[in-house]
């Protein structure tokens, strides 16, 4: 795992956009998103027993996975979203991108590769994408049913009470 802030500048949303500036972990978990290194699957299993996971799926985004809807898919995972539970994910292999907002709103860049797990809070706005290598594979951890839907960002969404609770938790 690496985090920086993002570049913001114009390109490829899989192009590194490093700034050069980085964020430590201690940093990210002021906003509630926890990292975890898991060299081994039961290092995985300990923390969904802990936290209630009990399911969990496996996704692989790559061109041989998807097919023509790769690219679709790519962008519809970068649209800024938050969901009104915890997201957990592990990576399997390759690697992947999640830009989480900071305190001023400003984008965090967290570089995940194999072994890496990282657990957004709910309420927290954010986004993924593929790098450059355009291969991932992850597993999704979920307490009861799959249930992630996205919530895009707006007026409405900015007011919702799992955002109001996370707000909360930061300042
Ligand atoms: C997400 O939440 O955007 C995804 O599940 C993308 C694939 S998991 C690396
Ligand atoms: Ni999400």
């Amino acid at each position: 795992m690496k985090a920086y802030w993002y570049d913001n500048v114009e390109g490829d949303q899989r192009e590194p956009h490093d700034s050069g500036r980085a964020v430590s972990e201690e940093k990210l978990a002021s906003l509630g998103v926890l990292y975890q290194h898991c060299p081994t699957i039961a290092a995985v299993d300990a923390i969904a027993a802990e936290r209630g996971y009990r399911n969990r799926d496996e996704v692989c985004v790559s061109p041989a996975a998807m097919g023509a809807i790769y690219e679709e898919k790519v962008k519809s995972f970068f649209s800024e979203h938050l969901h009104e539970d915890e997201e957990i994910r592990y990576i399997l292999d390759g690697e992947g991108y999640f830009d989480v907002r900071g305190q001023e709103d400003e984008w965090i860049r967290i570089d995940l590769v194999k072994d890496d797990m990282i657990i957004l809070p709910a309420g927290i706005y954010h986004r993924f994408t593929t790098n450059e290598q355009n291969y991932v594979k992850a597993m999704r951890l979920f307490q009861d049913e799959p249930k992630w839907t996205p919530l895009n960002r707006g007026a409405e969404v900015d007011v919702n009470p799992h955002r109001k609770n996370y707000l909360e938790t930061v300042v």
